[in-house]
């Protein structure tokens, strides 16, 4: 099944998400569903709360070497917490929300996280790199921040005059193909 992922200016997207406590079938499906939307929609990187679900889970799947996706090196983490941050790092980072917008944001340099998986075991990840800015951008969302909510004033502003003429001309087009 794959699910409609939550564009902003939608509201939702400002949700904080609650933490999960029932590791079941229905939090399996709701898991694979998540992937299947992730990875039809060019993603690396999803948190419930794009698919419309206020749940604190996110998924992450970083392209190998050769750019290439696999299942096997899918996370996924539920409640994730970062309990030690370290350096900074800046990034060209894009989301499958704000779709055709990418800017530099700053993060970490490298994260200590502790989550459950599906199962409900605690688990710990230490992350840098690539994998260290999907885990912030996703943990994020799990608190209702979006990347764009990162920029100066000037840098949001700017964005939201494109964004907006960019949503426009996505209409005009969706009505021009309705004939
Ligand atoms: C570094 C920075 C940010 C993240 C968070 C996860 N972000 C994504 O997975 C973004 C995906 C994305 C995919 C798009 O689609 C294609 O490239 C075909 C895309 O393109 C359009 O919107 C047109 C934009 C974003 C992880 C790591
Ligand atoms: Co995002």
């Amino acid at each position: 099944m794959k699910l409609t992922i939550v564009e902003y200016p939608n509201k939702r997207l400002k949700e904080k998400s609650k933490l999960v406590e029932k590791f079941d079938g229905e939090l399996h499906k709701l898991l694979d569903a998540m992937y299947e939307s992730m990875i039809s929609s060019s993603g690396i990187g999803l948190a419930a709360i794009q698919i419309g679900y206020a749940k604190q889970i996110l998924l992450l799947n970083i392209p190998d070497e050769n750019d290439a996706q696999s299942r096997d090196a899918l996370i996924e983490m539920i409640n994730p917490v970062i309990i030690e941050s370290l350096g900074e790092t800046i990034y060209q980072e894009g989301c499958l929300s704000v779709p055709s917008f990418y800017e530099d944001i700053n993060r970490f340099e490298k994260v200590s996280v502790n989550y459950q998986d599906r199962d409900g075991n605690t688990k710990n990840i230490e992350a840098d790199g690539l994998l260290s800015i999907a885990i912030q951008h996703e943990i994020d969302h799990l608190n209702g921040i979006l990347f764009i909510d990162k920029l100066s004033y000037s840098r949001r502003k700017k964005f939201e005059k494109e964004y907006k003429k960019m949503l426009k001309e996505k209409k005009i087009s969706k009505n021009s193909t309705k004939e």
